[in-house]
């Protein structure tokens, strides 16, 4: 099975996607489709781009854990190197996911496009309203220094911190990771969420005790970052930008953890979060 089809006009119970409307895109016309996995904080900021574009488009679930192959077997490219890493390196595993390929995997008639970052910049260039970067040469440097940190750095912090509860306990995640401000987390079906939560922290992305120590360890001040930059106006401007779509959806990942999400909701970065990926009705009703 490749996962669910269904589109975004608001008929998804997970996806607060809703803003997207339907009609000709910038010069390419054709619906977008965005192959993701359930509750992934990267291919959310994929989505959110596609609706401050207002562009229309169709969301595939692939599943969890073979995606990386059904991307590839869609046609899209991978990754020539690898682009992930983990304690500054990327092992064996990680690099076998990498070149395969990463989701949010984006298809536009005839146009595949991977990673948030080049999804960014083809989308400006398809359908240039509302930008996702400011015209300003020193504002847009710093929006794409921002947008860098939370590829690079934030995602994957912010992707084993909340593995490495996951997999000691779901109950230490808002409804065992059922719901949530991104939806359920890798899997609609719990016990296959706590497998892949498993297999995810020790074979991939390493989360355990002792990396999640270090991890915590660095949060407030990556928190801090966040904070300093919506305080200069980089982030959670009047207008969204490039850096937004990318940074929210780890700072909401985070806030999945019981032990963390009062500290987010006192910082600025917990404004952003509710702005930008509201806790959705539904899922406020289930918790903790
Ligand atoms: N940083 C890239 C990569 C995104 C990424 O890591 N996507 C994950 C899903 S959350 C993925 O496809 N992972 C493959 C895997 O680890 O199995 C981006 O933002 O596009």
């Amino acid at each position: 099975m490749m996962g669910a089809a269904r589109t975004n006009a608001g008929e998804v119970d997970d996806v607060s996607a809703g803003t997207s409307v339907r009609g000709a895109v910038g010069g390419a016309g054709a619906e977008a489709t965005v192959y993701v996995i359930p509750g992934s904080h990267a291919c959310r900021a994929g989505m959110l781009m596609l609706e401050h574009k207002r562009i229309p488009y169709r969301v595939v679930e692939l599943v969890t854990g073979v995606h990386p192959f059904i991307v590839r077997l869609l046609g899209f490219p991978g990754n020539k190197q690898p682009i992930r890493s983990v304690d500054g390196r990327t092992h064996r595993s990680l690099a076998l996911i990498d070149r395969m390929g990463t989701v949010p995997a984006l298809r536009l008639g005839a146009e595949r496009v991977q990673t948030n970052r080049a999804i960014a910049r083809f989308l400006d260039r398809i359908q240039p309203q509302p930008p996702l970067f400011p015209s300003d040469p020193e504002r847009r440097a710093a929006v794409e220094e921002a947008e860098r940190w939370g590829d690079e750095v934030l995602q994957m912090a912010a992707r084993r911190i909340a593995l490495a509860a996951a997999a000691r306990d779901t109950a230490e995640i808002y409804d065992r990771g059922g719901s949530g401000r991104l939806g359920a987390l890798l899997s609609h079906h719990r016990a296959l969420r706590t497998v892949h939560g498993h297999v995810a922290a020790r074979l991939a992305f390493r989360a355990n005790p002792n990396t999640e120590r270090k991890l915590l360890a660095e949060l407030p001040g990556m928190l801090d970052r966040v904070d300093a930059w919506i305080a200069d106006g980089v982030l959670n401007g009047a207008e969204l930008n490039a850096a937004d779509f990318m940074i929210a959806p780890s700072i909401a990942l985070i806030s999945y953890r019981h032990d963390l999400r009062d500290e987010i909701a006192a910082r600025p970065a917990g404004g952003m979060i509710d702005r930008i990926l509201p806790m959705p009705p539904a899922a406020a009703a289930a918790a903790p």
